[in-house]
């Protein structure tokens, strides 16, 4: 299996790049605006769907989805690289120095990656946590290879019943959107107790439209823009039908309810793209 940091090259997101802020970011292939750009090497290319399936299983963070989930999020989730590059931004203006950072549902760990290849090793302390151990131990291996010198922790556990350390920043990168509806709460109470005073919790997740004609629209340009992206109908029909009752989405209203009875005085939407959002919520000081 090729090494996470090739195929995360291979899929065309350079995280040196997408470390260094906005000016560097710019540089990043931007999906459907620069398709000239070399896409993802064919062995690591998210194909899983590509071809016609008797009962289609529910999605799950596996092996096989582990190997080509560099290519599958850059072409499945508008502005990821965006979202990523914009997070050293936010770290250097709200972490205090050497604070410790959550990432929930780390995946493959490209949050940790953003925040090392643009902070300098003592700037912060980063914990990647997720259930997968797939996810887990290509994400492990990637840090060992590529910030030796940062503080870089993963855990497996589930985020629902981890003890949570106190921290400066929290990251949610389109993760709460696959509990059950009904935990949702209980996760965002805990990390509000977890965050030190000024600290800040980054929620970037898929959403729904309240209104049918709006939520309408904004699933068939999203179609449109998978397609742009080399997904054919059979994949998207068949992504979709996999992520059924197991991706939930909240719409944009329900999230800020939800950090407000979860204790933040105040959030605000910070980045939206189609159906892609991003939240951000402070800790009073
Ligand atoms: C990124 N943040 O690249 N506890 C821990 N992890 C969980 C749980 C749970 N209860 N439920 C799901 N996960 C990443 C992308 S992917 C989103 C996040 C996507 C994990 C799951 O194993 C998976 O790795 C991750 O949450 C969601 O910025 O693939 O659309």
């Amino acid at each position: 299996m090729p090494s996470p940091l090739a195929s995360f090259r291979a899929a065309g997101i350079c995280y040196k790049q997408v470390c260094s802020g906005v000016s560097r970011a710019r540089k990043l292939p931007s999906l459907i605006n620069n398709p000239g750009l070399p896409m993802s090497d064919a062995s690591y290319r998210d194909a899983i769907f590509s071809t016609p399936l008797d009962k289609v299983a529910r999605f799950s963070f596996d092996e096989q989805v582990v190997a080509c989930f560099p290519d599958m999020i850059r072409r499945s989730v508008p502005g990821y690289g965006q979202i990523l590059g914009m997070l050293s931004l936010i770290a250097q203006r709200h972490l205090r120095h050497g604070a410790h950072v959550y990432d929930l549902g780390c995946s493959l760990g490209a949050s940790g990656l953003a925040l090392a290849g643009a902070l300098p090793a003592d700037a912060f302390r980063y914990t990647g946590v997720d259930l997968s151990p797939a996810m887990v131990a290509r994400a492990k291996q990637t840090f060992l290879e590529e910030c030796p010198d940062h503080a870089m922790q993963i855990e497996e556990a589930d985020i629902r019943t981890l003890e949570y350390a106190p921290s400066g920043m929290i990251i949610l990168n389109f993760t709460l959107q696959f509990l059950p509806p009904a935990d949702r709460d209980a996760l965002l109470k805990r990390l509000y107790d977890a965050l030190e005073p000024g600290g800040v919790l980054i929620l970037s997740e898929k959403t729904i439209d309240a209104d049918e004609r709006d939520n309408a629209w904004r699933v068939e340009r999203y179609h449109d823009f998978k397609r742009a992206n080399g997904y054919s109908d059979m994949e998207i029909s068949q992504k979709r039908t996999a992520l059924e009752n197991v991706l939930i989405p909240d719409t944009l209203d329900a999230l800020h309810g939800r950090l407000a009875l979860a204790g933040f005085p105040r959030s605000m939407t910070w980045f939206q793209y189609l159906n892609f959002t991003s939240l951000i919520a402070f800790k009073e000081d």
